[in-house]
């Protein structure tokens, strides 16, 4: 994405007033001064979602016109098996209570980019909606073409327009976790993990031949819309609450417990993925739909968390902190970043050369940081290859939700270690307790993203999660995200604003934060 001029953002920004007037408890009217904390020029603001958790639940589309209920999120989190099932940690919410936005992304986008004075947005293309059926022995565009769902590229196609119209870029994400069930049994593989068939990311030749495919006819196909790809939504969340630890926080398709030899094929499949959809996408968007001189910028979205051992004087803290680091930081960027592949988790890694210069940028998510002890059960921590899967207790992992200077030491960390431009694509605190309060939380996070660039890392933009409350995959509708609040029993699926969303706007419409809102949110980002 090219930089752009001060005069096409104050430009593009003329008359979209609508956020002034909730701005009194925000410093003031906009532009009476400039901000205490001022953010580059041509840095892109946004929001984030995914295709799976808004697109469903639209007001008045039929539903067959509507719902996607051909992926592996579909069936586990529809079917009464899996609802009953203690280990798969459901809501038992339907995704179908979702925000609708398959239906009303036109007014999502026209708050996003008039109420926000946002100039990028993050969504994301679900596989199993464009290709419903197998695309095995499809080889060519035109196959694939033949077996991808017209309804489902027009639709894209209409939220991509309307995303340019309302001078919103899109960064586009290809798989935000969700499988086509075709490819991935998610009820079948959670009830009987030893015998189901269609096994995902631990089918590893064949996920990453389709998936590439599905790449590479994405990128053709929506190439003159968009320039910058996501390959992989965050894999740490697929393979450890898939394979290792599923539990309430999160759990994922298929969500069995300790198959560490399955995890690890579902780590090096998605580094595989990711590699050849990299290629995919790079051979197939020959486009440059915004003008900057590229037609694809790819790379990947990957949750950064600071991790400590939760006592510093106990060796086995200490250790399984160090091994989860690694297994959590270092395996799987090391691996896309610069083709080092550590493919027996024992520390020592190998360049392979297929996988080398494959990540123009990377995508950090930061929520939180992780407080870990030692495993209890030390017999499964010498097991060789084993230890940086095993060697913590994930009934005492702890999440600390409170602490912005996470996503400065995530920064810096992804910085100095793989020297890519990053994108900050998702950061955001529900307005629920046990949480950071939304507004805090945004201005606390742009205040140490802000001495992240002081210290010279390269920052492009930030995309806050989410827009819109949306289904939070096993937590369903009651862990709600939004700027915008959405009630799922309301058919309508109105969107309401909460105060963090005239805060964000105030941001975005300075491009930095201003003193009233640095005074009001106290912090000391140099702390
Ligand atoms: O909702 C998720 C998103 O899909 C991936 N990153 C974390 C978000 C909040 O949990």
């Amino acid at each position: 994405m090219a930089a752009r001029g001060a005069q096409a953002r104050i430009a593009r920004r003329v008359g979209r007033g609508v956020v002034a007037a909730a701005l009194a408890g925000c410093g003031g009217a906009v532009g009476a001064r400039g901000p205490a904390v001022r953010f580059p020029e041509g840095f892109l603001w946004g929001t984030a979602t995914a295709g799976f958790q808004v697109e469903m639940g639209c007001p008045t589309l039929e539903r067959d016109q509507c719902e996607d209920r051909g992926s592996d999120w579909y069936a586990f989190a529809t079917s009464p098996q899996t609802i009953a099932s203690p280990t798969a940690h459901l809501s038992g919410d339907p995704p179908t209570s979702g925000p609708g936005q398959w239906e009303l992304y036109a007014e999502d986008f026209a708050r996003a980019s008039r109420e926000l004075s946002n100039d990028a947005y993050r969504m994301s293309l679900e596989w199993s909606r464009i290709f419903p059926e197998p695309t095995d022995g499809a080889a060519t565009t035109d196959e694939l073409r033949a077996l991808a769902s017209p309804a489902a590229l027009a639709g894209y196609h209409a939220m991509l327009g309307e995303l340019r119209a309302q001078g919103l870029r899109p960064m586009v994400t290809l798989d935000h976790y969700t499988l086509p069930s075709w490819i991935h049994d998610a009820v079948g593989c959670h009830l009987d993990f030893a015998s189901c068939e269609r096994r995902g990311w631990v089918d590893r030749e064949r996920i990453v031949r389709e998936i590439a495919k599905y790449a590479g006819f994405a990128a053709a196909e929506f190439g003159a819309e968009v320039d910058v790809w996501a390959t992989l939504n965050e894999p740490l969340a697929v393979f450890y609450p898939g394979y290792l630890y599923p539990s309430e926080e999160r759990s994922n398709p298929p969500a069995v417990l300790l198959q560490t030899e399955a995890a690890k094929t579902a780590i090096f499949s998605m580094i595989d993925a990711h590699a050849r959809m990299y290629d995919a996408v790079r051979a197939a968007d020959l486009v440059d739909a915004d003008g900057d001189g590229e037609a694809a910028s790819i790379g990947l979205v990957y949750n950064l968390s600071p991790v400590y051992p939760k006592n510093a004087d106990r060796p086995g803290d200490v250790l399984a902190a160090k091994n989860v680091r690694y297994l959590y930081d270092e395996v799987f960027l090391r691996a896309v970043a610069l083709g080092e592949l550590d493919d027996d988790l024992d520390g020592d890694a190998e360049v392979r050369s297929d996988l080398v210069g494959r990540m123009d940028w990377l995508g950090v998510n930061f929520y939180n940081r992780i407080f870990v002890e030692q495993f209890l059960l030390p017999g499964l921590a010498i097991l060789p290859g084993l230890s940086p899967l095993t060697t913590f207790n994930p009934l005492t992992l702890e999440y600390d939700r409170d602490y912005a200077r996470g996503l400065y030491e995530s920064l810096t960390f992804a910085w100095q270690r793989f020297g890519r431009p990053i994108y900050v694509t998702e950061n955001g605190s529900p307005p629920i307790q046990g949480y950071p309060e939304q507004d805090r939380f945004l201005i606390e996070n742009l205040a140490w993203i802000q001495r992240a660039l002081a210290d010279g890392v390269d920052v492009r933009g930030y995309f806050y999660w989410s827009l819109i409350d949306n289904y939070e995959w096993n937590q369903g509708m009651g862990t709600p995200f939004g700027l915008y609040a959405v009630d799922p029993s309301d058919p309508t699926k109105r969107r309401v604003a909460r105060p963090a969303a005239a805060v964000y706007a105030d941001v975005a419409q300075r491009n930095g934060i201003s003193g009233a809102l640095m005074s009001r949110f106290p912090i000391d980002p140099r702390s």
